[in-house]
């Protein structure tokens, strides 16, 4: 009887080698410990034993279906997993937004071309260690104008038309230059940020004006920054986003907050400087505003103007975009059509 303990012991070895799925091994433990099972017929012959082979019998009998049963359940647990993997296979899917939509048939969009605009100059600016950052869309007037030397009676109010909240403090912000003044306040000489984002202006839209437009800012401070220093970074920054031979023109601009100021125009990329409606017809087009930062400017941002002086610049995005993919009305950058917008890809 011992060795038909042995024997079967064996057998279920060599069944439990060759069960391949879980339903197999079901049936194989009824087969084995199952109440008319191969262990119970032998345990059935027991009782014309003698009671000490009836003892030693018992005992090994309840050590094989110990045995049986912890080797069933470690095969059970590896074809549990070898199930999921082999069905994980065969069902395997990309969930990736992209292409569970080429699956439906329907081109995934792409970046708006402002957003991949924004993220090249970024690149560009934070690879010549400049900093990016960001302000509010909802600011004060003490940012918008006159932390930037433009005091409540200045003129200069007028020429961006404001959209002011009912408390006539806060307002839409008219400008990204608002970011230079909040960034100076927070640093100490010398620094260099940019800083992207959507400003808002009561005006009328045409072919190159929308209501609602974005600027990117930059401003460099430090000791002995010279006109040069502008142009330098200004030239870098036109190159790298037209990778071609583009002519500019510097004249003086008139923004209080900058000394001496000027206005950095491209010739129009869409007619070739012939003339159309995003020039006006005057074969140019303003981008570039910029100067050097006024002392008040830095006075207010809490910058010692007798120990250091800066640059600043503000660049039309929707603008510089235009120009790059040769489109043909800012509106279009609105429109929130999906087939204008998968039109772009990156360089
Ligand atoms: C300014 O907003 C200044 N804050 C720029 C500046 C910063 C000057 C730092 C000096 C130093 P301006 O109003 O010219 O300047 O606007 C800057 C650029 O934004 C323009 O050259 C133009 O490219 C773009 N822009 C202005 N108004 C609109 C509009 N309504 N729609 C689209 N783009 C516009």
């Amino acid at each position: 009887m011992l060795q038909n303990l042995e024997d079967l012991k064996n057998e279920f070895s060599t069944a439990l080698n060759e069960v391949k799925d879980q339903s197999s091994l079901v049936n194989l433990k009824a087969d084995f410990l199952g109440k008319k099972g191969k262990l119970n017929n032998i345990l059935k012959s027991l009782k014309d034993a003698t009671p000490e082979v009836r003892k030693t019998l018992g005992m090994k009998s309840n050590q094989l279906k110990e045995t049986i049963l912890a080797d069933i359940e470690k095969k059970m647990t590896a074809l549990e997993l070898f199930e999921i993997n082999e069905r994980l296979k065969k069902n395997w899917q990309d969930i990736t937004y992209r292409s569970s939509l080429r699956d439906q048939g329907l081109t995934a969009a792409g970046y708006h071309p402002v957003t991949i605009i924004q993220r090249e100059i970024e690149d560009i600016f934070t690879s010549m260690g400049f900093e990016i950052l960001d302000g509010p869309h909802i600011e004060n007037e003490y940012y918008n104008f006159e932390a930037l030397n433009i005091p409540d009676t200045h003129p200069a109010r007028d020429m961006q038309d404001t959209f002011w909240f009912k408390d006539m403090k806060h307002l839409l912000r008219t400008h990204t230059s608002c970011i230079q003044a909040r960034g100076m306040e927070k640093r100490t000489p010398p620094f260099k940020f940019i800083g992207p984002g959507k400003v808002f202006r009561c005006e009328a839209t045409d072919a190159s004006h929308e209501a609602a437009f974005h600027q990117l800012e930059g401003m460099m401070v430090g000791k002995d920054i010279s006109v040069a220093n502008l142009i330098y970074f200004m030239k870098t920054l036109l190159s790298e986003i037209f990778r071609k031979e583009v002519n500019v023109r510097l004249r003086p601009g008139f923004f209080p907050f900058v000394e001496p100021g000027f206005e950095l125009d491209i010739e129009c990329l869409i007619c070739g400087g012939s003339g159309c409606s995003v020039c006006k017809q005057s074969g140019w087009v303003e981008l570039l505003p910029c100067g050097m930062v006024h002392p008040n400017v830095l006075r207010h941002g809490n910058v010692n103007p007798d120990e250091y002086n800066g640059f600043a610049f503000g660049l039309g995005l929707d603008r510089l975009v235009m120009m790059r993919y040769g489109i043909d009305d800012i509106r279009h950058l609105h429109s929130g059509n999906l087939s204008f917008v998968s039109q772009f890809k990156t360089f």
